[in-house]
Formats: C-alpha cells, structure tokens, sequence
C-alpha cells in the first residue's frame, strides 16, 4: 500500500506512534509518505520505502498567525496526486482530520478519491472538555473520516459520549518495539545515579500540568522518607521550572535529577525501579507501555485508559487520582521485597507482551485494507448511481 500518514513530529506519544507505525509498515514494504511541518523526532535514519514531505509555512506581513492547515491541506492534495496514495492516515483530530476532510474534497474535484483513517489519541477529545468550540469541528472531522481509531477502550467511549459521532471507531492499542524497548545492563550509570544502592524511580512526559508531576514529587518525598531513593525526572515543559523550585522547598533537590529531553529513554528506564505516571487523563499511558517493557514496574493513577495498560497487583499498582499516600504505600511494598520487585518486573514485561508491535501492526493492515474496500465499493456505487 502507499500510505500518507499526517502526525506531529514533536516529542510526544501521537508523533511517536505515528512514526513508529510508519517505519514499522515502510519494513513491510509498503511505501510510507510522512507529512508533517518538520522531521518526527523519532525519523532518523535513511530508510527504503519512507518519504518525508515537509509543510513549509509563508511569512507574510499580514499572517500574523502563519495559516497551517492551509498549506497542509495544500501539500496534502499534492502529495496524494503525485504519489498516487491508496490511504491517508492522521494522528490526532486537531486540525489533521478536518484538513484531511478538505483535501479529499478538492482532489473528489478532480476525480481522485482516497479513504482517510483517523488514530484519536487523547488530548485531542480530552481538550475539547476544556474548549467546548472545538467540538463541532473535531466531531465533523470525526464523522467525515472513512475510518476511526481509538487508542484504548476508555478513549472510544468518552469519544462517543463527549461528542456526537456517527461512526463506528475501532480500538487499536498502542504498541512497543521490543528490538529498542528491552531490559539493558546499564550497572555503570546506575553506581552513578545511586552509588550507595539507593532504589530509582522514574518518571518521563512533557511536564505539562495533566501529569500532575507534583504528585509524582510528593509521592517520592513518602518512599524517601522510609528508603534511600532516588527520582529522576524526564522530558521538558512548562511545569518544570515550578517544579524545580518545589523540589528545592522539599529539601529533595540532591535526591531528584531533572535530566531534560532524552531520545534514549530505554537506558534510562534500565536503571529503573519503579515508573510513576500520576496522570490526571492519560488516554493510554505509552510512557508506561515503555517501562513496562524493560521490566519496570509501574505506579500510576486509574484515570483514562490506565487500567487497560497498568494492571493492579499484578503489572504495577493504580491508585486514585491525586492520592499520593496509597501511591507511596505501594511503591514501598514493592521496593522494599527484591523477591517481590522481581514478580512485579516479569509480570510487568508479560503484560508488555500483549502490546508488541508484532501483535498490533497486522491489526492496523487488515483495518486499512478493510476501510480501502469498503470506500471504493462507496465510490463505485456513487458513480453507478450518477450514470443511471
Ligand atoms: O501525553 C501527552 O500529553 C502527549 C499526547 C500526544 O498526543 O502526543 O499523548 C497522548 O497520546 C499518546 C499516544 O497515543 C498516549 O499514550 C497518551 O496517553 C496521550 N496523552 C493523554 O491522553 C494525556
């Protein structure tokens, strides 16, 4: 197949699952054209069958904001002509499905028709909540897509409950690669974070205010208090400031490294104890998926998709939305039982299993092939239609 696939290209689990997904089906032999305003970071090397195509925004003194979704619409109707794609895939519905939408209507014009897949990932749905403006638009770019998916059960039923859909969406997990995602022998940097055997927690997002990272803070200063532990704190955002100095009034500052964007996150997460994801709203948890597969137990909220990835007593342990002492319980029944942390970390790395990119990516060929068919048996019966 020749797939278009329109995604963020910044840190981020859309943009990472996007390109992860593309270059997973490019090594099938499908030929994978990335549309996107800059490289995805995880993009990197030259590989057969993958294109990038980058939207490139005009300066001009009268935009004073530059208009994305017109050139993205514009290289989208280019991209599809001339490379003659079968399909179309967005991640995220703002503003990738109703650009898609456009698209498909300006090159139906011309007589070129292309089915549209749209991935919903989360805050895409959850932002409306905060935003009810975007709804119409969101549910018309939903309704409009030839195909729907969700990336957990609980992000297809608030979808449909949130907004007002009309089509059926499918639910495909996110996935792991474990050829990177695996438990690595790291000794040498963990005698550097805990030289005297402390136990390590960590946490990675893009500090933003939905993955509550205080909670992560408080929790930590708990297990602290009882065992010598040390945190460390993962990616960048606009939290991290607030953060940095909240950590300096707790009097952790020598216990918490904030180690910033890292792209190896799997050497990392090898000196891991414990992952702790707090989230207010966490449509999946991907962040979590990653630790899991190298055999990193996980402490997290039940909000979201969560219990879908995160199984309690079993993988990790959940606990209620901001309630930072059952989370510190739990960490320290874990930490404090090796016997234990090794039962967490197999279960955890078994769970992660369900999840391998070898399970999911046949279910995204059988769901593409599925919604190219039905589109054109639609087409075809449009066309008999207009004749008669
Ligand atoms: O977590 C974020 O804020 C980033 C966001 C994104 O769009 O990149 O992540 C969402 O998509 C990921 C990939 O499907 C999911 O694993 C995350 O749970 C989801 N984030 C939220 O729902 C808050």
């Amino acid at each position: 197949m020749r797939i278009g696939i329109v995604c963020y290209p910044t840190y981020g689990g859309s943009g990472v699952v996007a390109t992860e997904l593309g270059l997973a089906l490019a090594a099938k032999g499908h030929h994978i054209h990335f549309i996107t305003y800059k490289r995805p970071v995880r993009l990197v090397h030259y590989q057969e069958n993958v294109y990038f195509h980058e939207v490139n925004s005009e300066e001009y003194p009268l935009f004073e904001y530059p208009p994305y979704d017109t050139t993205l619409t514009s290289k989208l109707v280019d991209v599809i002509k001339y490379e003659k794609l079968d399909l179309l895939h967005v991640h995220y519905a703002i503003p990738h499905a109703t650009v898609a939408y456009l698209a498909k209507q300006i090159l139906a014009a011309e007589g070129i028709h292309i089915p549209v897949v749209t991935t919903l990932h989360g805050t895409d749905i959850t932002l409306v909540g905060s935003d009810r403006s975007f709804a119409p638009v969101v549910s018309f770019g939903i309704n409009q897509s030839d195909g729907v998916t969700a990336v957990s059960h609980h992000l297809q039923k608030q979808t449909c409950e949130q907004l007002k859909i009309n089509k059926d969406i499918e639910v495909i997990y996110n996935f792991i690669d474990f050829k990177r995602f695996r438990s690595l022998d790291k000794a040498h940097f963990r005698k550097a974070i805990a030289p005297d055997g402390e136990k390590i927690l960590v946490h990675t997002s893009n500090f933003r205010k939905v993955k509550r990272i205080d909670d992560v803070i408080q929790t930590f200063k708990i297990v602290q208090e009882k065992i010598p532990a040390k945190l460390l704190l993962v990616g960048d955002g606009p939290e991290r400031p607030r953060l940095e100095r909240l950590t300096r009034e707790l009097g952790l500052y020598e216990h918490v490294r904030f180690l910033g964007k890292q792209d190896a996150i799997e050497e990392i997460l090898a000196v891991a104890d414990l992952f702790i994801i707090p989230s207010e709203n966490e449509s999946f948890g991907l962040a979590a998926l990653e630790a899991m597969a190298c055999e990193v137990p996980v402490i997290s909220s039940n909000a979201g998709g969560l219990p879908e990835v995160n199984i309690h007593g079993v993988t990790g342990c959940l606990a209620d939305i901001g309630d930072v002492e059952a989370m510190a319980k739990h960490a320290l029944t874990i930490l404090q039982d090796d016997s234990l942390l090794a039962e967490y970390r197999a279960r955890a790395f078994e769970q992660a299993k369900k999840f391998d990119i070898g399970v999911i990516l046949p279910q995204y060929e059988v769901y593409y092939e599925k919604i190219i068919s039905k589109f054109q048996a639609e087409c075809a019966k449009t066309l008999i239609s207009q004749e008669s």
